[in-house]
C-alpha cells in the first residue's frame, strides 16, 4: 500500500484515519507532497490520479483516489472484528451511512463559505452581507451537528465509526481555520474526544501543534490572511 496525502486537507485525513484505526498506519509506505511546489500535478499523483489531487492511494496494482472510496475499500479489506468502522446490524449501518453521506453539508456551508471565501478574497474586498448570511447558515448547519451528538461520544453513538472518520477532519479543519464553537458544546467536546483517536494522539492536539497533517499550511495560509483565530465568528 501507499498514500500520497498533503498536509492541511481534511479529505487526506479520512483514509489516514481509517488506516490508524486499523493499526497499519505505523510504517505505511506514504508520501507527503507539498501544495506549494505543485507536487500534487506531476510525478507520482498525477500519473495515479488525473484529477492531481490527493489523497491518491494504490495497493498493489490497485488504485483508488476518492477519499470515501478509500475508506470503504481499507473497511472491507481490512478490517478485524475488534475494528469494524460499519455495524453489523443494518439498521444501525444505515445511521452511519446517513451521517457520512449528509457530511459534505458541513463543507459546503460551513467550510467553503466561510473558510475558502477569506482565502479567495482579500479582506478589503470581504462582501460583509455575504458573509453575515453564510456565517448565520453556518450556525444552523453546526448546531444540526451538535444536536445529532447530543449526549453521544461519538455520532452514531458510543462507538467510533465511519461517519465519524468523515465529520472529524472537516469539524478539525474548521476549528483550525479559528472556529470556536460557542454554542456548540457538544461539538467541541467530540472534538476533544477525538484526540484519543488513535491517529490523532501521538500527533498531538490537531489545534496546538505546529507541524502535521492539518496544521502548519493552514496556520500559515490563514496567518498570511491575517484572519487566524479571531474572525471566524462560528
Ligand atoms: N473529492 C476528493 C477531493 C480531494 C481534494 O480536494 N484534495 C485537495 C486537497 S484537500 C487537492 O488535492 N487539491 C488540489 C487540486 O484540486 O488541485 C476526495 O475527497 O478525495
Amino acid at each position: 500500500m501507499h498514500l500520497w496525502w498533503g498536509s492541511g486537507s481534511a479529505p487526506c485525513w479520512k483514509p489516514m484515519l481509517v488506516l490508524a484505526e486499523k493499526g497499519l498506519w505505523e510504517g505505511l509506505p506514504n508520501t507527503k507532497i507539498e501544495f506549494s511546489k505543485k507536487e500534487h500535478k506531476q510525478g507520482d499523483v498525477l500519473k495515479y490520479n488525473p484529477r492531481g489531487q490527493v489523497p491518491t492511494f494504490k495497493d498493489g496494482d490497485l488504485v483508488v483516489n476518492e477519499s470515501g472510496a478509500i475508506c470503504m475499500y481499507l473497511e472491507e479489506k481490512y478490517s478485524k472484528d475488534s475494528n469494524k468502522l460499519l455495524p453489523a446490524d443494518v439498521n444501525k449501518r444505515a445511521e452511519v451511512y446517513q451521517r457520512m453521506f449528509e457530511s459534505p453539508n458541513l463543507q459546503t456551508n460551513v467550510t467553503e463559505k466561510l473558510v475558502y471565501y477569506r482565502w479567495m478574497n482579500k479582506e478589503e474586498d470581504w462582501d460583509k452581507k455575504y458573509l453575515e448570511e453564510h456565517t448565520e447558515k453556518a450556525k444552523e448547519e453546526l448546531s444540526r451537528w451538535n444536536t445529532i451528538l447530543g449526549d453521544n461520544d461519538y455520532l452514531c453513538g458510543k462507538e467510533f465509526t465511519m461517519a465519524d472518520v468523515f465529520v472529524y477532519p472537516v469539524l478539525a479543519f474548521l476549528i483550525r481555520s479559528g472556529a470556536k464553537l460557542p454554542n456548540q458544546p457538544a461539538l467541541m467536546q467530540y472534538y476533544k474526544r477525538g484526540y484519543t483517536r488513535p491517529f490523532v494522539q501521538p500527533r498531538g492536539h490537531p489545534l496546538e501543534r505546529r507541524g502535521g497533517s492539518l496544521s502548519l499550511a493552514i496556520y500559515k495560509l490563514l496567518k498570511r490572511r491575517k484572519f487566524y483565530g479571531n474572525k471566524l465568528q462560528i
